[in-house]
């Protein structure tokens, strides 16, 4: 971590650069706002920040996803990169830099540590045959293969690719990485993740293919136009581009090594553990100082969330459950999700994403902790204090330890990415500070005349918010402005600044400004019966799908017993009968029905048979028809259906 005293060390955060096949899921999301949420906490602390994220183009699934989508790569690029940056827009993600792999600047960092490596020996040429999988961009090894050679991360089949292209020859830098990395435990977090990549490295690592043959997208090889430079090689150097790696030497000083780079779990054995690693000691650059896997938000019943897969949870869509259900605002909205996916799963574990359990949190933890505390205070300044807060008299500070508490878990937690951690302490401030009010009662204090007492105890409520709100403003950077504002801190121009996150610190003279509640109390009772009805409607879709039908539809088939009293074939139909037939009514009805080739006329008069009494009237062959006989028999009729004993004609059957 950048130390304060490091002055001119820039704290510099990156999230993998993004496939742009499709607009962000829950994954590309939940990596972004954790880097947002670390590089705004930094920035808080006044340290300078380059928060870095961007867009990964040269992939063949992006070829691909461009032909489907009838457009040239470029366009296509284009395209989706503007839903990207309109998504992190709306997600409030205060990215410093956006970079994209096409851009020329890279494109030339990319040629540059090629043709070093080249010229170090570090990359050659050789031939290579391959299991591929296309989806992942990756090329597996016999025995990682699940049976029937399907890829081990996507679960689609491999193909066996033969072609002339570069090696990377990670194999030089295996023990110095590993020794590098055994001596460093900070380096690859959490422990899980760090014993997969040294236990991944420890076998040796292997030299590894960096360029495909040349298609007309990635960045050529220089002096071999005939391959491009492979797409998880090209992506891995934009963490160079964006510190201006061989551009801008000055820079580079200040920015170089990455403080933190945020990851999710699948890309970082292979990836960001070890080749990345072996390129910067190929390179001899200094390694970044701390990789970070977070796990994987999964679908219930634990499916994994990803665009390969199809499977794909969109962010937004949680955003417009909530505005839906509350009335909150989008940005409150944007504010909710995203400590959702902080407070829910432990960073760094997997987690099941549940909506029930995005609105139970809202309701719990922001309506009721956070919200209720905020909109049961400000009315008590408004009235007892006219609603100005001034410097206390003695008996303040009660809070002071709770606060320091809270304060010190929450500075650990961004520090040390136990983001879970963090807003857990806040929630006990946030508990021991409701507590607070309910005990010292200012109502009382207010009735009892007790003037200094009741002005301290709403000194130290309000400070301690204050102090949340400056504490939880790097995850939900909307709802801390707002809180800023309701406790009349901006009219004060007071900046946020984490050193003021201590008790006390609130300047006399804010006026508080209440405002509607930001977190409207969601309805769940309502939200259960709306879901089960809908549950229940599209269950009733799929049945209906399934050829199934519903009792009130059965209930409308009219079936009777009627008793054939007449029959006569149907002139130039070798299948029909003309039945007269007797249903209970005042007169006959005539029935046309296709069992001539089973049964002969005659033996079919006096027999009970059930009848489909209310089918539309149909003319067959120039015959009426008012109602069907039921027969077994899918093609042929095989048997009539006749009740096992005697049945009054006209009596219904159900
Ligand atoms: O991997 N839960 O790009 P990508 C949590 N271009 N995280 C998830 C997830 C889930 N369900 N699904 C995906 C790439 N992720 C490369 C990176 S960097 C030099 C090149 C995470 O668009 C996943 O682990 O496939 C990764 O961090 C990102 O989202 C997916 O990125």
């Amino acid at each position: 971590m950048a130390s304060d005293s490091a002055q001119d060390q820039v704290v510099y955060i990156t999230t993998p650069i993004y496939y742009v096949t499709a607009k962000p899921h829950i994954g590309t999301t939940y990596t972004t706002t954790a880097a947002d949420a670390l590089a705004r906490y930094h920035r808080l602390r006044g340290r300078e920040v380059l928060f870095a994220t961007g867009s990964d183009e040269h992939a063949q699934k992006v070829v691909r996803a461009a032909q489907a989508a009838g457009l040239d790569p470029r366009a296509f690029t284009d395209r989706v990169v503007t839903a990207y940056l309109d998504a992190w827009d709306r997600m409030k993600i205060s990215y410093d830099r956006f970079i994209r792999t096409s851009e020329p600047e890279h494109v030339e960092v990319v040629s540059h540590v090629f043709a070093r490596l080249l010229e170090s020996g570090d990359i050659y040429k050789d031939r290579y045959e391959g299991w591929y999988c296309v989806p992942c961009e990756t090329y597996f090894p016999e025995d990682e293969l699940l049976e029937g050679n399907l890829c081990p991360d996507c679960h689609r089949e491999v193909e066996v690719l033969t072609e002339e292209a570069y090696f990377f020859r990670a194999s030089r830098y295996s023990n110095d990485l590993l020794r590098e990395l055994e001596a460093n435990p900070e380096r690859i977090k959490p422990d899980s993740r760090r014993n997969e990549v040294l236990s991944f490295i420890r076998q040796g690592l292997q030299d590894s293919c960096v360029s495909r043959s040349n298609q007309g997208w990635g960045v050529p090889v220089p002096g071999d136009e005939e391959h491009v430079v492979y797409v998880w090689f090209d992506a891995l150097i934009n963490y160079l581009t964006v510190a201006g790696y061989t551009v801008d030497d000055a820079k580079f000083a200040r920015v170089w090594p990455p403080t933190i780079q945020l990851m999710g779990k699948d890309i970082m054995t292979r990836f960001h553990g070890s080749m990345w690693p072996a390129m910067l000691m190929a390179l001899g650059v200094e390694l970044p100082e701390l990789l970070f896997a977070h796990g994987f938000w999964v679908a219930a019943g634990g499916e994994k969330i990803s665009k390969s897969r199809g499977n794909i949870v969109d962010p937004w869509d949680a955003v417009e459950l909530l505005v839906e259900e509350s009335g909150c605002t989008t940005d409150v909205a944007v504010d909710a999700v995203r400590y959702y996916l902080f407070r829910e799963v432990t960073f760094g574990l997997d987690g099941t994403f549940s909506s029930g359990g995005l609105l139970a949190r809202f309701n719990a933890d922001l309506a009721n902790d956070l919200g209720n505390l905020l909109n049961r205070t400000l009315p008590l300044v408004e009235r007892f204090l006219e609603g100005s807060i001034e410097t206390p008299g003695p008996g303040a500070g009660e809070l002071s330890e709770d606060v320091a508490r809270a304060v010190a878990r929450a500075e650990e937690g961004y520090e040390t990415l136990d983001l879970r951690g963090m807003l857990e302490g806040i929630w006990e401030l946030l508990a021991s500070a409701n507590k607070f009010v309910d005990e010292r009662a200012p109502w009382d204090l207010h009735k009892a005349g007790k003037k200094v007492e009741l002005a301290a105890v709403l000194y130290d409520v309000v400070d301690t918010i204050r102090v949340v709100a400056l504490m939880i403003a790097p995850v939900m950077p909307t709802v801390a402005e707002e809180i800023w504002r309701q406790l009349g801190l901006e009219d004060l121009a007071l900046e946020m600044r984490w050193d003021d996150c201590q008790a006390g610190k609130l300047p006399a003279g804010a006026s508080v400004r209440r405002g509607r509640p930001i977190f409207p109390r969601i309805d769940l009772d309502r939200v259960r019966q709306r879901s089960a009805a809908r549950a229940q409607q599209e269950e009733a879709a799929r049945r209906k799908e399934e050829g199934m039908i519903s009792f009130d539809e059965f209930k409308k088939m009219d079936l009777r017993i009627a008793r054939v009293v007449d029959a006569d074939p149907v002139e130039g139909a070798d299948k029909l009968l003309k039945l007269t037939v007797d249903c209970g009514e005042d007169e006959p009805r005539q029935v046309v029905a296709g069992i001539a080739e089973t049964f002969s006329p005659r033996e079919l008069i006096g027999e009970s048979v059930v009848l489909v009494a209310n089918l539309e009237p149909a003319e067959i062959r120039g015959v009426q028809s008012q109602g069907m006989i039921l027969a077994a028999g899918e093609k042929q009729p095989l048997a009539l259906i006749v009740p096992d004993r005697d049945v009054e004609p006209g009596e219904k059957v159900r």
